[in-house]
């Protein structure tokens, strides 16, 4: 059975991020998608909150898995027998973050990263970028699930 890990932050998840991981669930038997509890982080959405939107817009796919892990990713797979961290890259300006990433991995656990190109439909995409133009009113609509935008406009509108 060949699994493979898409670790991230998912603050929250976008269309972007489902674009890969929807991607990597055609190629591979299971997809992990672990989202990393990070303590320094300040987070718009609990773990939990992200972890339950991600499982609930992922449940069609079929072969999709959710989980939360605290530490490094390389253990995580470790711990669960994953040989493979599948990541999306946008632009160049992240390809020297996700290069020096992956050859850390590889070097500390042997652990392999593999990149997808993003779809160019969603090349612009982040988290943070959602969260900006909602909290000043503007449209998202199509570039994360109805549950997300919800979820979105809900928490900014609150704070
Ligand atoms: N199109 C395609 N892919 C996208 C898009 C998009 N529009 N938006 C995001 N993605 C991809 C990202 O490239 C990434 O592959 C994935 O989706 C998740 O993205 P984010 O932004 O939610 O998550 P990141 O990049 O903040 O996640 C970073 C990690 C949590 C993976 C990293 O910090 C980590 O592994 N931390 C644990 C400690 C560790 O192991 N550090 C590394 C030591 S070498």
């Amino acid at each position: 059975m060949h699994r493979v890990v898409c670790p991230g932050s998912f603050d929250p998840v976008t269309n972007g991020h489902l674009d890969i991981i929807s991607r990597a669930c055609r190629l591979y038997d299971e997809v992990v998608v672990a989202v990393l509890i990070n303590k320094n982080k300040k987070s718009l959405f609990t773990v939990d909150e992200r972890a339950e939107m991600i499982a609930e817009v992922t449940k069609e796919y079929g072969n999709v898995k959710v989980d939360k892990f605290y530490g490094l990713t390389v253990d995580y797979c470790k711990e669960h027998d994953i040989p493979v961290i599948v990541r999306g890259l946008r632009a160049v300006s992240d390809y020297e973050y996700e290069l020096q990433m992956a050859q850390m991995n590889h070097r500390i656990a042997g652990v392999e990263t593999m990149f997808m190109a993003t779809n160019p439909l969603y090349a612009f995409l982040s988290s943070s970028l959602m969260k900006e133009v909602v909290k000043f009113g503007g449209d998202i609509s199509g570039l994360v699930p109805e549950l997300v935008h919800d979820r979105l406009v809900e928490r900014l509108r609150e704070s």
